[in-house]
């Protein structure tokens, strides 16, 4: 992305363009999320067409035959032409990502992008304007605290729990073995939310005990809605920058300290260095950006999320090591997993 503007382009800007139908294209795919195109195609024993799809998701013809073109226009979707009618299916990515029941399934990904990050964004000018989250003009809620904003009712509560758990589907593997984590005998998931993480944490280190601790009302949702029958990590409920922090040997904080100011952050961090033992680990999760600074463009985009919905803010590894070393740890190591998010390992 970002190249120097060649001639081409300043002949005609086919990128810039490109550029601009990018919410177009997001909105697309969401909206057939919310419709149902994918879970109805993907189960669907044969290729349908608009009409039948229409009919089936209660939706008008002419309006899911756009739909469904523009999804074939991306190639999202497969179009086959039987006797003059267009027959529309699922392709393999879409059937794994898209439909709610796929094997990596990012559906519920989607629902929070469209219907609660997509008007945020709305305000983008508005915080890059004010420095500060939008949640307020957005929604019409008061200036709360970032958590009590994401949290405003239990549907958004359940929305967002969805979109956390659903983003360790793809890297959660590589996060838990960015770093050989054996030694440590108690890991506990700071902000651990459904358990997504702890999940990967457990299948990947299967004699150490793990415990996601969160707020009250996320452990309650948690263990309601999003535990399965063989999760082997427990739940513990309290309030990491107030109550009293369990002891353990690791502690995780993944996508924790990209939602804080650096005063939060530190408080948070200098918590966990009163209780850790010599030896302990802190595990960092984050998205992070380049030491430039000038990329990946993904985690450039989650900063910018971060502005209009939190507090803070996405980081450079030298902020988050240069963190951790004021706040007393040592030993402080990178890895960089290819993916969307790294991982930072320190000690007492
Ligand atoms: N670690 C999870 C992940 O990466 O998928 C969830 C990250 S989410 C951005 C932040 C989590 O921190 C939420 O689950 C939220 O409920 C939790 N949290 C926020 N403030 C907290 C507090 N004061 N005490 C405990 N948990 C808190
Ligand atoms: C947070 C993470 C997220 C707080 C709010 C959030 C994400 C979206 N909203 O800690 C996930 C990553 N970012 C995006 C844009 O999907």
């Amino acid at each position: 992305m970002a190249e120097h503007l060649s001639q081409s382009e300043l002949d005609y800007p086919f990128k810039l363009l490109e550029y601009f139908n990018g919410f177009r294209v997001s909105k697309v795919i969401f909206s057939a999320c919310e419709l149902g195109v994918f879970d109805l195609l993907t189960t669907s024993p044969c290729a349908l067409s608009a009409q039948q799809v229409a009919q089936s998701l209660h939706a008008s013809v002419d309006g899911t035959e756009r739909l469904l073109d523009a999804l074939v226009g991306i190639k999202i979707l497969h179009v086959e032409l039987q006797d003059g009618t267009a027959l529309y299916s699922s392709t393999d990515v879409a059937s794994v990502y898209l439909a709610k029941s796929g094997a990596k399934s990012l559906h519920d990904m989607a629902l929070y992008q469209s219907q609660t990050i997509y008007p945020l964004w709305n305000n983008l000018a508005d915080a890059v304007r004010e420095g500060k989250n939008q949640n307020r003009k957005t929604f019409g809620i008061p200036p709360e605290e970032v958590f009590q904003a994401i949290y405003r009712s239990e549907e958004e509560m359940l929305k967002f729990m969805g979109l956390m758990d659903s983003s360790w589907v793809l890297d959660g593997h590589d996060v838990v073995t960015a770093f050989c984590l054996d030694g440590f005998r108690n890991i506990v998931d700071f902000g651990g939310c459904t358990g997504a993480l702890a999940r990967e944490l457990a299948k990947a280190y299967p004699s150490s005990s793990v415990t996601v601790f969160d707020m009250p009302a996320v452990v309650e949702t948690a263990t309601q809605r999003f535990l399965r029958e063989n999760d082997t990590f427990t739940f513990q409920s309290g309030d990491f920058f107030h109550g009293e922090l369990p002891a353990a040997d690791l502690y995780v904080l993944a996508r924790i300290l990209h939602d804080w100011s650096e005063d939060k952050c530190l408080t948070l961090l200098k918590r966990i260095y009163d209780i850790c033992k010599p030896g302990g680990g802190v595990l960092l999760v984050e998205a992070m950006l380049l030491e430039s600074r000038r990329g990946p463009i993904q985690a450039q985009l989650f900063s910018l999320n971060m502005l209009v919905q939190a507090e803070g803010r996405e980081r450079p590894p030298s902020e988050y090591t240069g963190m951790l070393r004021r706040s007393g740890f040592r030993d402080v190591q990178l890895c960089r997993t290819g993916k969307s998010y790294d991982a930072i390992l320190a000690r007492r």
